[in-house]
């Protein structure tokens, strides 16, 4: 096996439990991150992350000797980069993390040596990641220049995991393995079989990071199409939810569900890399960026209305009478990542504009974040539903959907998940 020592560059969400993977195989992994105190939360055996049984697979890796953590990336066989692509300005992928991670490992690369970019990118950023390399290091040859005789193999193997599932899915799902050359693309399936016991498809570099902006982007723009339904059956005094159901029948139909907006760092995100690089074809994934985006506002224009119909059918009371709910904060049901969430964006705008008393019901935390600077108070599904005026619910979790108080009270319902459907 040529991979004595695997390195993983950034230990977030994808880069810290594949470390972690390949270290409960018993290989040696360095995990470096420029992140010091995530770095000594992974040396202590913890972790600075939420994911379902990442604690014990770290813990033991640690614990056992097979992973260690650093800030100062040391010499390996195989370097994976795992670091962020935000966007920056008009949506434009942002690359910097690639770039800097790529100039760290540059100094400590050796002849034989295998480099894959897992980071969800734009097309081209694998040559762009070769490129950096080449330049660092003109001693060594590269996959770019001298194809299959280059010292150093490149490939992009983006991850596909779901967040909540990741342990499960690193090693269930499907790879797509983009080499730079058919020797690359090798040597990258015999490192992802250490653990992997999906199939390793091989394909190019090119290939393979639009693949995984186009998974992302299916998935957004189904959103779109079922956000968009639940704003015509609005106006039309259909239900949105029964209409889905009825059209999944159809044995070629499966239309995803309306919520108040797509969260998450992934699906809002990956299209507009596909945007950016072809602004004139990408109308379609465009415009489902925009369609997604504007929900959570439509969700805000409900709210307002329904605190007018109170105020309308109520001479007496005033604005700061009218109490409202926000059931749900996560970006998606059962897990706690508040981090891009449209029910955050929504619960902040409805606490800085209304007057009156704002609740937020949230079952997987134990406080409110600093930024919500105390205009909203984290109460229990009974308080919420008992003393509101408007239920807002933004997250399908699991407490809600077998919560009778919210069947059985007098608010005014906002459903934007169908919860009341199921
Ligand atoms: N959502 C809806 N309606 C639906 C499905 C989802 O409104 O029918 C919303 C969710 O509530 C959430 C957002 O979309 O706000 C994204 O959630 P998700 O569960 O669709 O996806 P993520 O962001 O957790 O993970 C995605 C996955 N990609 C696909 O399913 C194609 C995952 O496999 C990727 O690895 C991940 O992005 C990533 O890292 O790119």
């Amino acid at each position: 096996m040529p991979f004595t020592i695997i390195s993983v560059i950034g230990l977030g969400y994808i880069g810290l439990p594949t470390a972690a993977v390949f270290a409960s195989r018993k290989k040696q992994v360095i995990g470096v991150d420029v992140n010091q105190n995530a770095v000594d939360i992974i040396n202590r055996g913890q972790i600075h992350i939420v994911e379902p049984d990442l604690d014990m697979v770290v813990h033991a890796a640690v614990t056992e000797g097979y992973l260690r953590a650093t800030t100062q990336p040391e010499p390996a066989d195989a370097f994976l980069i795992a670091v962020p692509t935000p966007f920056k300005g008009e949506h434009e992928p942002d690359l910097a993390y690639i770039e800097s991670a790529s100039k760290s490992i540059a100094p400590v690369l050796k002849k034989g040596d295998l480099v894959i970019l897992e980071s969800t990118s734009p097309v081209g950023a694998t040559e762009q990641m070769a490129a950096w390399l080449a330049e660092a290091r003109p001693d060594l040859s590269f996959p770019q220049t001298h194809g299959e005789d280059s010292d150093i193999r490149i490939a992009h193997c983006p991850e596909r995991v779901l967040p909540g599932h990741v342990l499960r899915e690193l090693v269930q799902n499907d790879r797509v393995i983009g080499g730079m050359t058919p020797k690359c693309s090798q040597l990258a399936i015999s490192l992802y079989k250490i653990f992997v016991q999906g199939e390793c498809i091989v394909t190019n570099a090119r290939t393979a990071e639009m693949c995984k902006l186009t998974e992302n982007s299916s998935r957004d723009v189904g959103i779109a199409f079922a956000n968009e339904l639940s704003m015509i059956c609005d106006k039309l005094d259909i239900n949105v939810w029964e209409l889905i159901s009825l059209a999944n029948r159809h044995p070629r139909v499966n239309i995803l569900q309306p919520g108040p907006g797509v969260g998450g760092h992934c699906i809002a995100v990956d299209p507009w890399f596909i945007v950016s690089k072809t602004p004139e074809e990408a109308r379609l994934i465009r415009t489902a960026r925009e369609v997604n985006d504007s929900k959570p506002e439509w969700v805000i224009e409900k709210v307002k209305r329904a605190v007018a119909e109170i105020l309308r059918n109520d001479q007496k009371r005033t604005e700061k009478d009218v109490t409202i709910a926000c059931f749900g904060l996560a970006f998606k049901p059962d897990i706690d990542d508040l981090r891009e969430s449209p029910a955050v964006a929504i619960t902040k705008k409805i606490m800085n504009t209304h007057a009156g008393t704002v609740y937020a019901v949230e079952p997987n935390i134990k406080e409110l974040p600093k930024s919500f600077n105390n205009k909203a108070d984290l109460v229990d599904i009974t308080t919420a539903a008992s003393e509101s005026d408007i239920i807002v619910l933004l997250v399908d979790h699991k407490e809600f959907k077998i919560a009778k108080e919210l069947l059985n009270n007098k608010a005014l319902i906002i459903d934007t998940r169908g919860i009341l459907e199921q």
